[in-house]
């Protein structure tokens, strides 16, 4: 079946043909590419047509698709159990790598995705402090948790749904959204709400209203705001961590949240979240705390495995490597954007990055939306025809992974000079 046909046969029995709604490929129009195999940078469809990945799996995937030895690993661990419903030695080990990676995580708590460890978060934040409001950043998103689907970004921003129906009002009441990188709008708030404020939640690097950097100042305001309030900070490198170095953000910069949420890439793959922090606060979690969490697939044998040995692998690269690869994407294609006299600015973050079809600066959701939709689908499209996969949604990063070689690195500047042709 092609990938037309599969995406009517998958309509009839799942919700918009997907399982997670930005593969639905709606605000760039078309049909998804139903993945029949990947292999390092490529993937392959339904119609055996092969594609440069720059989704990755927005994010696990950063030594390329089926790492060999990864794989090797997973084919053992399975041969001795799926799934337990027991402790694991795996997550032992899982955890000790964690907890050296981040400096401020003295415990870590397993769960099975991103949305997970940012909802269980915001409930031991909320358990800690006795506080009920929580602050966060137009355009972050956080997974799909109640209290965290207000001016979310990703499959939000892209859908334009500004507050999900489901959620009660009185809960969405609870949460303030406020403009990234906006250290006054924080204060305000906090002036106002300071003693019912459980705590901050941030992208340290925003990623899912596409890649917007922290200003100077904006995340240690965080830091010193929260502290002097006895609000939590937690931040969310669920894509960052792993990503930009080995640890997060918070290892790069120094800065210390109480609590830090992870996921992607410490599964390998697989399906995995992990919440850590300090040892007191963490320890405010069941079975030695009040504050209930639990999964049945928590600290999954395979998902460690598979956990395990891409930390170990990636520990022994040099991620200026990758970094190096995608500021050759980014300066190659702003010139090509120049020289045909189409506005463009891209921003990057390590591996990270992403292209938003406007003159302004982008700082936060406000300038991120003013990006020209139309054309983003237009180069989307015209790409994903020369072979290449980016994200198909302008609120979302580009991942380069380790499996990327010079000569994809070419082929999609080439690719891209032929797109941007089609495109006045
Ligand atoms: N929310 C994810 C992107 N930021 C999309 C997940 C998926 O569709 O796989």
């Amino acid at each position: 079946m092609n990938n037309n046909e599969l995406f009517t046969r998958a309509a009839k029995v799942i919700p918009g043909g997907v399982n997670s709604p930005v593969r639905a490929f709606r605000s760039v129009g078309g049909t998804p590419l139903f993945i029949r195999e990947a292999s390092g940078s490529k993937m392959v469809d339904s119609e055996g047509r092969a594609y440069i990945d720059y989704v990755c799996s927005w994010g696990p995937m950063i030594l390329g698709h089926a790492h060999p030895d990864v794989v090797a690993a997973i084919r053992e661990a399975v041969g001795k159990g799926a799934s337990f419903g027991a402790p694991t030695e795996l997550e032992i080990e899982m955890a000790e790598r964690v907890v050296a990676a981040f400096p401020s995580i003295e415990a870590v708590r397993m769960v099975s995705s991103g949305t997970e460890a940012t909802m269980t978060a915001i409930r031991l934040a909320r358990g800690w402090t006795g506080r009920d409001r929580i602050v966060k950043f137009n355009g972050c998103y956080h997974g799909h948790a109640d209290s965290l689907l207000v001016k979310a970004g990703s499959g939000v921003a892209t859908l334009g749904i500004p507050g999900s129906p489901g959620i009660p009002r009185v809960l969405a009441g609870l949460t303030l959204s406020l403009a990234y990188n906006d250290l006054d709008a924080v204060k305000a708030a906090f002036a106002r709400y300071g003693q019912d404020i459980a705590c901050i939640i941030v992208e340290p690097v925003a990623a899912n209203m596409g890649v917007v950097m922290p200003k100077p100042g904006f995340l240690e305001g965080l830091r010193e705001i929260t502290a002097a309030n006895g609000s939590l900070l937690i931040f969310d490198e669920v894509i960052t961590g792993f990503r930009l170095a080995y640890g997060g953000w918070q290892t790069i910069t120094g800065i210390r949240p109480d609590l830090t949420c992870l996921g992607k890439i410490i599964g390998g793959g697989l399906p995995v979240g992990a919440m850590g922090g300090k040892r007191e606060i963490m320890e405010h979690l069941a079975p030695v705390g009040p504050v209930y969490q639990a999964g049945t697939l928590s600290g999954n044998p395979l998902a460690m495995t598979a956990g395990i040995k891409t930390l170990d692998i990636l520990k022994k690269k040099n991620y200026t490597e990758i970094e190096e690869k995608t500021v050759r994407l980014r300066n190659a294609f702003q010139e090509l954007f120049d020289r045909a006299g189409l506005p463009v600015r891209i921003n990057h973050a390590g591996s990270l990055f992403t292209l938003f079809f406007t003159e302004r600066e982008v700082v936060d959701y406000a300038s991120a939306q003013g990006s020209n939709a139309e054309l983003f689908a237009r180069f989307f499209q015209g790409m994903l025809a020369r072979g290449i996969n980016l994200a198909p949604a302008q609120f979302e990063a580009g991942f380069v992974s380790f499996a990327h070689t010079d000569d994809d690195i070419e082929k999609t500047i080439a690719a891209c000079e032929k797109t941007i042709k089609t495109l006045r």
